[in-house]
């Protein structure tokens, strides 16, 4: 009698088996995340695929830019499109007012319909990794089925991805779930969607960045947020910096500051001051645990920098130039910058030494710098891995994480917000993160320029209703024996020419000295209806080119200026109804008395 064998398909392999059924795709290849193996989707990516008219990707000066190639996106695809972003819990309370929402199973059938066949004639990518260190307690595993190289070539440098992945996985169905296809890029087909419930992100439409990256804004914080409220921790849209100080101690911090508002430059910060330097352990997300120490803990689920590339120069940030040059990884990939066709090198605005004199744009046309256009797209990105950067952490794959002293909320205001000011307590911070706006940007479609409130630089990332968010983070606060202490900061004032009055960059190093030295008792401080700033005589700004005078205008707080803001931010709190912690309504009713005496007296 025959001996019937029966290998059972794991549940990973019978979810790729649905995909594809649904998909049709000619090829389904799954990636081991070997160097051999990007070589060749690049290759393919260079002579077979292509987007409009653009090959996928197009090999730069391997001299002067070590292993980088040049993506060009669909024209019309270039951010991450909000309002075709979703967050369907079958629970519309649960998804709030700071989401689109989407009966689930709607939603369903609408992504069923334009996923039938969308694969056709396409391979279809399976990309198993990890966010956080495999060995990380606090790490998730992922598989994103893709039907683009640019994505899984993408994902292999900002995530753990590889073959290992798929072991670890086994025969558990605990994996979050990422699907993506570009479809044919038509805007009024794209939607990005998410099931929270179900760990599930379904995108179909767009290739760029926050939409088609699915391991990075779509799970590491939409998703993510929500599995961290329901098992107590949280993940947010933070860099984390290490700023070690002459005798070598090391004072963790985190960031959170809307896209484009310098959390890229911040985490690789090149100190004007001689007697700090900072190390980089992340620069967009962090996840925060209470660790058993009754201390906050961080890592960086990413494996790579997904940054803006206008504005990167040696000047501004030299550490990501340097980053951009090395070697170490393949490979680096920019998205939408110029090229300099004399010498096939990426350019964009603000990179160093004169503007190149045979160019095209981002779209491949012809351009000079009489035109009125830009070159590079205001959102282009690079794609590079963190072990190509010289100031990385030796901390940043510890599995623990890294203990967490402080934490900054950040925002592009041109007016009213000093440039650092102390919460007095974790709940008033968290009511300074509540009360967060800043004037948008580039990073999503829109327009630019246009205040909007943005809690803890969470608005476009918070997988859930952010009143609960605000309860979460209050509740953290209480479990923790040692709490980081809060600052809000705002290196983005004007003076009344419409200059920056703050020079920033490397001389933020100011600001985290300042801080520092508080957390440690030992700079003074001057109470403010909003929290504590510096004190003006104290504040280590010699050096800096900045006239005292003008530092004067960057901590001031005007609260004859303040009726307008008061009142927008009730506006907003207001929208999340009884789900607004009374903590932070209490907190909103003793800043307005303050701001009010204040301009009394
Ligand atoms: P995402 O990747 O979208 O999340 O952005 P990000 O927060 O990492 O922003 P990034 O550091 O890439 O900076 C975006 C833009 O802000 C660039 O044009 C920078 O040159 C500019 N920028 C960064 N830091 C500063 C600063 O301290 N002062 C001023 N004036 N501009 C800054
Ligand atoms: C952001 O917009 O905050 C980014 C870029 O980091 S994206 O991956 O497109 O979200
Ligand atoms: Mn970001």
């Amino acid at each position: 009698m025959a001996l019937k064998v029966f290998i059972m398909a794991t549940p990973l392999e019978k979810w790729v088996d649905e995909q594809a059924r649904l998909f049709e795709p000619k090829h389904i290849y799954w990636c081991d995340g070997s160097e051999g193996e990007a070589r060749r989707l690049i290759e393919m990516g260079m002579k077979e695929e292509r987007i409009g008219q653009h090959d996928i990707f197009r090999e730069l000066n391997h001299k002067l830019w070590p292993k980088a190639y040049l993506h060009r996106s669909h024209p019309t695809d270039v951010a991450r499109t909000e309002h075709l972003t979703f967050v369907c819990h079958s629970d519309r309370e649960a998804t709030g007012p700071n989401n689109n929402w989407m009966d689930p199973k709607e939603a369903g059938e609408l992504m069923t319909k334009l996923s039938k066949g969308a694969m056709r004639g396409k391979t279809m990518y399976v990309l198993p990794y990890m966010m956080g260190h495999p060995d990380s307690p606090y790490a998730k595993a992922c598989v994103q089925v893709t039907d683009v190289s640019y994505v899984a070539i993408s994902m292999r440098i900002m995530t753990r991805l590889g073959k290992r992945i798929v072991n670890k996985i086994g025969k558990s169905d605990n994996f979050v779930k990422g699907v993506h296809s570009v479809g044919d890029f038509d805007p009024n087909k794209r939607y990005i969607m998410h099931f929270p419930e179900e760990g599930l992100v379904w995108s179909v439409g767009s290739g760029y960045g926050g939409n088609a990256l699915l391991g990075k804004k779509c799970f590491s914080l939409r998703i993510a947020s929500w599995l961290g409220y329901k098992q107590g921790w949280l993940a947010e849209h933070m860099v984390i910096i290490g700023v070690e100080d002459l005798h070598g101690s090391v004072t963790y911090i985190t960031a959170a500051m809307p896209s484009a508002c310098g959390k890229t430059n911040l985490a690789m910060l090149e100190s004007a001051l001689p007697e700090y330097k900072v190390y980089t352990v992340g620069d967009d997300i962090a996840w925060l645990n209470i660790g058993p120490d009754g201390r906050l803990w961080a890592i960086n689920p990413e494996a790579g920098f997904f940054g803006v590339a206008p504005g990167t120069s040696m000047k501004t940030n030299p550490n990501m130039i340097r980053t951009l040059k090395n070697s170490n990884f393949y490979p680096t990939i920019f998205t939408n910058v110029g090229l300099n066709t004399d010498t096939n090198e990426p350019w964009w605005e603000g990179l160093d030494g004169p503007v190149p004199e045979h160019m095209v744009d981002w779209q491949g046309q012809p351009w000079d710098k009489t035109q009125t256009t830009k070159a590079a797209h205001p959102n282009s990105r690079f794609t590079v891995s963190l072990t190509n950067c010289p100031t990385l952490s030796r901390e940043y794959d510890n599995p623990k994480g890294v203990p967490i002293s402080a934490i900054i909320l950040g925002g592009r205001r041109s007016q009213l917000i000093p440039l650092i000011t102390e919460a007095f307590n974790w709940e008033h911070g968290v009511f300074l993160g509540a009360r967060m706006g800043s004037e948008t940007t580039a990073a999503a479609a829109g327009k630019v320029g246009v205040l909007r409130r943005d809690p803890m630089a969470m608005l476009p990332f918070c997988g859930y209703n952010m009143g609960l968010y605000f309860r979460h983070w209050i509740n953290m606060g209480r479990l923790m024996t040692h709490p980081p202490r809060i600052y809000a900061m705002n290196a983005f004032r004007l003076d009344e020419k419409g200059r920056f009055l703050w020079p920033g960059f490397g001389e933020n190093i100011r600001i985290l000295k300042w801080i520092i030295d508080r957390v440690n008792g030992k700079a003074g401080a001057k109470e403010t209806p909003l929290g504590f700033v510096p004190d003006i005589n104290t504040f280590p700004v010699d050096g800096a080119g900045v006239p005292r005078g003008n530092l004067q205008q960057l901590i001031e707080v005007r609260p004859g200026e303040w009726q307008g803001e008061v009142q927008d931010i009730k506006g907003f709190l207001d929208r999340f109804g009884n789900h607004l912690p009374y903590e932070i309504r209490n907190d909103f009713n003793r800043m307005s008395a303050r701001l009010q005496k204040s301009q009394e007296t």
